[in-house]
């Protein structure tokens, strides 16, 4: 009997002592793996001569100003911050940043942490660029010509990047949007474009539906400056009115892209007009907000 009672105290403390010793486990590999940094990649996809360049240069303005307090991001490496201090005093001094030539991808780089209570965690911020001139050429390439458009993305080396992306942008050149001519051959190739590019990256992957509905995608027209500058309106209703009607316009592929992922969102930006209160650049906290890890 004594000994029944021995071996059921062993076996319940056994047990008792293996349940607390996993608990104490789990807490100390999930401790540990939030200090390790997570990357996230971040995917700005646009036609040529879209804004991406002086968009990404302006957003890591906006993080070098820190005026965008909540947010625990700085630049890293000095590839990036060398480039980012060089454009940004282009864009200074009024001049254009060209066209982006030179290399297949530029990774802008950022480190970041974020807080949920005790826990603190550590993301390597990469967003991604790529040289519109390759895309041009390749529009340009003979065949039939809408289809290249079309598909202009897809045999760019830049989307094998793409192919592993934690977050998208997508950009709208709103200079396209309001030009009095081609506008509406514009919509219908970009929305054409930008949902066969989001196929193909669910087609990439086994679980391409799933995968992809927790990333977050931003819809942005850029350059929305000249919405302002078109109408010679400063009056925010009015404003509100011009960009219902593009959206309106656009209803397509916003329904489109909200319909693939749980975190969409829409962004009116301009990389040279900044709000009078905040004096941030318009669209330029929503954007990182919409694709940076909360
Ligand atoms: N008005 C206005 N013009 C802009 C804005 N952003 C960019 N631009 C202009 O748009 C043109 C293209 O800008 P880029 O940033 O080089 O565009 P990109 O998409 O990187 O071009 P590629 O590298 O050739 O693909 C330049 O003339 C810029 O000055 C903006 O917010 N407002
Ligand atoms: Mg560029």
């Amino acid at each position: 009997m004594n000994a029944t009672v021995q071996i059921g105290s062993w076996i319940g403390g056994g047990f008792i002592g293996a349940i607390l010793s996993l608990i104490l486990a789990f807490f100390a590999i999930s401790w540990a793996r939030r200090k390790l940094p997570i990357a996230h990649y971040v995917a700005v996809i646009g036609y040529p001569r879209s804004g991406k360049t002086t968009l990404i240069t302006a957003l890591f303005a906006e993080i070098f100003s820190r005026k965008i307090k909540h947010l625990a991001i700085t630049p890293r490496g000095e590839e990036t911050i060398n480039r980012v201090n060089e454009d940004i005093a282009r864009l200074e001094r009024g001049e254009e940043l060209g066209a982006t030539t030179d290399q297949d991808l530029f990774a802008y780089r950022a480190d970041m942490t974020t807080r949920r209570g005790p826990f603190t965690r550590y993301y390597k911020i990469e967003i991604g660029d790529f040289p519109g001139e390759d895309s041009r050429k390749l529009a340009e390439d003979g065949g039939e010509p809408s289809n290249k458009t079309i598909q202009w993305l897809h045999n760019l080396p830049y989307f094998k990047w793409v192919l592993s992306a934690d977050a998208f942008i997508f950009v709208v050149d709103s200079e396209k949007v309001i030009a009095k001519e081609g506008s509406e051959v514009y919509r219908s190739q970009l929305t054409s474009s930008f949902r066969a590019a989001w196929q193909r990256l669910k087609d990439h992957h086994y679980d391409g539906e799933k995968r992809l509905r927790n990333k977050p995608i931003v819809l942005v027209f850029s350059k929305s400056d000249l919405l302002y500058g078109l109408l010679e309106i400063s009056d925010k209703d009015v404003f509100a009115e011009v960009e219902n009607g593009l959206l309106d316009e656009y209803s397509d592929l916003i329904a489109y892209l909200k319909s693939e992922t749980e975190k969409f969102s829409l962004v009116f930006s301009s990389s040279f007009r900044k709000d009078s209160e905040t004096g941030i650049r318009m669209g330029a906290r929503k954007l990182l907000e919409g694709v940076l890890p909360r």
